[in-house]
């Protein structure tokens, strides 16, 4: 699905603003045809952003179920005779969108963008309604997986519903991404996918375009970063040829321009040339070992929840590049498209992960793949949308790996005929990008692992695991990574390890919760890291704090962050900078971190 991306050809109207917003407290939305009328007692709501943390309501924060948003449409009269397309970056979780007073579309999963042709319903100078009927609710069969629960007891008002999941982060909901509207040409270029091969100096660049209207009058244009026209071709599908070329790769965000033209429709792709590929102990990026360092994040802010904002999104970018970073894992569902591009730019490898997070009840007698739970409709919503995110993704060279779930229950034998047929789905689609899933630390057995390319393992020792006592990490971290490895054969990426810290508290000896702990505990993880040539790398577990649900475990969210939730730094995030940062060593600095030895000294 091609980003609606503004040019000579194409217009595009940004929704955004505050739209008029009602909380569906009683369930009769729909019943009561609320979509036929304007909507009654409104307060105003951001767009984009989560509802839940705008007011003060906590009924509202903590809302189940529908919400309804609605503003006016007005078309502009220059655009009679365009295809006029509306298109949502993300609603969370499920969607059905009304022109009018008609049911014009329905999404469901809540984060990856939507369209609605709108052309034949609309008139050009003419005002309409948009009506959005937003649903937050979780069960087993959506992604992520949850569980509406009725609790009928003495303990109780009668008909009490909590929603449950299994994962920490908050159940923001809400119109996440930007609303769109946007124009092409009746005739128009519907979707481009690219990918590239290197052999001798030469970058062999195959696209495929497909087009509603008269493909012969298809032209296809590549320049380089500085503008200079180098490959052309007039084809629908076929191959670029470029000599010497400037490849795209991790602190390299170098970006050459696909321009197709189609009669008069037009679209400029961004393309990153570049090749990856997975060795029993490295990951190769245009044949050259790499080694992440980085983090799991989460698309989590004061205020907006997960809404999708340029400044979060561009000071999270600063403080990656100031701190070492060279890549991240989308932790624990696909991110707005706009954090890919930066990527893309700026040159970060990204771990693109499903919402397939909360299969999981971290106990060995409660089975999750089952019938009741997560089940074969489960599985074809998780198919579905793994199509969705690689339509949305496939042409970012950014993204290096699919993830697709975090923490599922893999050591149980339903695991295995629930995900060979997702990560077999995913492979006919992309058969060119590497696959991972994300392992939880728990239960070792897994039936998953030998189908994935690279392990991503989730490691807690000091914390869930013998809470506090710092001198077990090395012992118990090298044992698990040296036996997966010797298990399974590929290589690992540590995608979680981390610690509760709360900003200002500090403490020597250091104990949980400290400053001191947080960076002694991430000191004894890399000393492993480092000694064993198959960890090819490292995800702190968590770029900032963020929003969690609320229970016992968690003061406020979930202080795992390097960063607080406002983005500034904790002690933790001085030494990962000296890490990540550190010159390679020569003849004089013997003691080169051996993650610089292992990426070759191409990364920083
Ligand atoms: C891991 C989960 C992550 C949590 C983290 C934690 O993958 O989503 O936030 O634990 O508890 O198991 O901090």
């Amino acid at each position: 699905m091609l980003y609606p991306r503004e040019n000579e050809s194409r217009e595009v109207k940004d929704l955004g603003g505050l739209w008029r917003f009602r909380r569906d407290a009683h369930h009769e939305g729909f019943e009561n045809k609320w979509f036929l009328e304007p909507l009654a007692d409104t307060v105003e709501m951001p767009v984009p952003a989560s509802y839940n943390d705008i007011t003060t309501d906590n009924e509202l924060r903590r809302h189940i179920g529908l919400v309804w948003y609605e503003r006016d449409l007005f078309i502009p009269a220059g655009w009679s005779g365009r295809r006029i397309i509306l298109r949502f970056g993300s609603v969370t979780h499920e969607a059905h969108i009304y022109l009018d007073g008609h049911l014009c579309g329905s999404h469901r999963g809540g984060f990856l963008p939507f369209e609605i042709d709108l052309s034949a319903r609309i008139q050009p100078g003419g005002k309409h309604r948009l009506t959005v009927a937003v649903d937050n609710r979780l069960t087993w069969q959506t992604l992520p997986s949850g569980e509406v629960k009725t609790l009928d007891d003495a303990d109780h008002p009668s008909g009490y519903t909590v929603q449950e999941y299994h994962f920490d982060f908050f159940n923001y909901a809400g119109i996440h991404r930007a609303v769109v509207l946007y124009t092409t040409a009746p005739a128009y270029i519907a979707d481009i996918t690219t990918r590239t091969t290197l052999e001798n100096g030469w970058a062999h660049l195959y696209y495929e375009i497909a087009v509603v209207g008269d493909p012969s009058t298809i032209e296809v244009q590549l320049h380089d970063p500085a503008g200079n026209l180098v490959a052309h071709a007039k084809a629908s599908a076929g191959e670029l040829r470029v000599e010497n070329p400037q490849l795209w790769g991790p602190g390299r965000g170098i970006l050459y321009t696909l321009t197709v033209r189609l009669s008069s429709d037009l679209y400029r792709l961004p393309v990153g040339l570049r090749t990856v590929r997975v060795t029993r102990d490295q990951f190769l990026v245009n044949e050259e070992p790499v080694y992440f360092k980085g983090f799991g994040r989460h698309e989590d802010a004061d205020f907006r929840g997960r809404g999708f904002d340029h400044v979060i999104a561009m000071k999270d970018l600063h403080l990656l590049n100031w701190i070492g970073a060279n890549s991240f894992r989308t932790s624990h569902y696909p991110y707005a498209e706009e954090h890919l591009d930066l990527a893309d730019r700026h040159g970060l490898l990204v771990i693109d992960e499903v919402a397939a997070v909360g299969m999981h009840l971290f106990h060995r007698e409660k089975i999750v793949f089952c019938e009741e739970k997560v089940n074969a409709c489960t599985q074809a919503h998780h198919i579905e949308t793994f199509r969705e995110l690689y339509m949305r993704d496939k042409n970012h060279p950014s993204v290096v790996l699919w993830s697709v779930a975090n923490e599922a229950a893999t050591h149980e034998a339903g695991a295995r005929a629930y995900f060979e047929p997702v990560i077999a789905a995913a492979r006919a689609l992309d058969p060119h990008r590497p696959l991972t899933i994300a392992h939880c630390p728990m239960m070792d057995e897994c039936h998953v692992a030998d189908l994935v390319d690279v392990l991503c393992l989730n490691r807690y020792y000091a914390w869930y695991f013998d809470p506090g006592h710092l001198e077990l990490i090395e012992g118990q971290l090298e044992r698990n990574l040296r036996d997966w490895h010797r298990r399974f054969g590929k290589p690992i990426i540590v995608s979680e390890y981390g610690a509760d810290t709360v900003a200002g508290l500090h403490n020597t000896p250091p104990v949980m919760f400290s400053e001191e702990f947080q960076v002694e505990f991430l000191e004894h993880y890399h000393r492993v890291f480092d000694r064993l040539d198959f960890v090819i790398g490292e995800h702190v577990w968590n770029f900032a704090d963020f929003g969690t649900k609320e229970g016992l475990s968690r003061v406020n969210g979930n202080r795992k962050g390097v960063f607080t939730r406002q983005r500034q730094p904790k002690m933790a995030a001085h030494a990962l900078r000296k890490r990540w940062l550190a010159e390679p060593a020569g003849k004089d600095h013997p003691h080169e971190a051996s993650w610089i030895a292992k990426s070759k000294r191409n990364l920083t």
